[in-house]
């Protein structure tokens, strides 16, 4: 299951995604012992934040949604934890991915340089946050120009370490913001971030979150993934992809790689199939690979883009003759 990032190696394709578990270093170690490859560390901003008010997260029974609103202990303080976390996590070999926002583009090249200090393999650019829309506007994720000025400033302040930008789905063309990214700069896409949503109870007649709208996750997402992930592996084939959205199974993350992804990144199923669920993700993964006779996930990468080597022309229903169309 070693797979290779940007030339970095690492141990599996999964990645503990963003918001799940990376909010302490020992809850980061504890993905990291868990199947990951590489772990992604809750998103810090320049400053400390409470994140909204309960309820910020509901099982609504397809998946989840959330608006915990991007709570975090500000910058400074993070180094440290992506430090401590850094250091319990070298002995697996697993990497860590520090993942970061703003309000401004040139925000987040200074917010990305305080990171830096405590050397995370990754950095990963949050600019499609769901749920901060009445505070920051609509997120950089939104279109191709802010999207690309904010990879362009984070390679500003820090050349050094390869960068993520954590692309929405909820865009016309997510190839052509990936590909704007890409080319100020950016190493590496991932995709998608929750997809905005609400959940009303009909009792009270109000949306459940107190935030009324936020990001859905879960078995929901997973075709909305894949389609997006496709799309931009088209749009930017030379960019490795983080697939991330809805993958509870090993197969999901099979399609996921399947769609383009070099990385396939894993948060909801955590809830779903409990703490041990990144284990499971990768032993089914394992297993499927070694059936089909493959010897690495890079095997399967991108294989839903290739032309079918079938045909699939629909075979024509036939005509009904007793006049009944
Ligand atoms: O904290 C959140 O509400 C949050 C963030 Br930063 C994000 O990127 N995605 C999401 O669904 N929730």
């Amino acid at each position: 299951m070693k797979t290779t990032f940007l030339n970095i190696d690492l141990p599996s394709p999964l990645v503990l995604a963003s918001g799940i578990w990376g909010t302490s270093a020992s809850l980061l170690a504890r993905a990291g012992a868990a199947g990951c490859g590489a772990v992604t560390a809750k998103s810090a901003g320049p400053t400390p934040r409470g994140g909204h008010v309960n309820p910020t997260a509901l099982d609504w029974g397809h998946g989840l949604i959330n608006a915990i609103g991007l709570p975090n202990p500000g910058a400074e303080a993070e180094v440290q934890v992506l430090a401590d976390a850094r250091e319990r996590l070298e002995p697996l070999g697993v990497k860590l991915i520090a993942s970061f926002f703003a309000d401004t583009a040139e925000g987040f090249g200074q917010v990305a340089a305080i990171l830096a200090r405590a050397r995370p393999h990754l950095l990963e650019a949050n600019i499609s946050c769901p749920n901060v829309h009445s505070e920051f506007g609509d997120p950089f994720a939104a279109s191709a120009g802010s999207a690309a000025e904010v990879a362009a400033a984070v390679k500003r302040a820090v050349p050094d370490i390869p960068l993520i930008v954590k692309l929405a789905p909820n865009v016309p063309n997510i190839g052509r913001i990936a590909r704007a990214v890409v080319d100020a700069g950016a190493d590496a896409i991932c995709a998608i971030n929750t997809m905005p949503g609400m959940i009303i109870d009909i009792e009270s007649g109000q949306p459940v979150l107190q935030n009324r709208s936020g990001g859905l996750s879960g078995p929901a997402i997973l075709p909305i993934a894949l389609r997006s992930v496709y799309e931009i592996h088209r749009a930017v084939p030379e960019a490795p992809i983080v697939g991330t959205g809805g993958v509870t199974r090993g197969e999901d993350a099979i399609a996921m790689l399947m769609a383009g992804a070099t990385l396939v990144g894993v948060g909801s199923a955590i809830h779903y199939r409990g703490p041990g669920a990144l284990t499971l993700i990768r032993d089914e993964m394992d297993a499927w690979l070694t059936a089909h006779g493959y010897t690495s996930p890079a095997d399967v990468i991108g294989l839903a883009l290739r032309e079918p080597a079938y045909d699939i022309q629909p075979t024509p229903a036939p005509i009904p003759t007793d006049g009944s169309r």
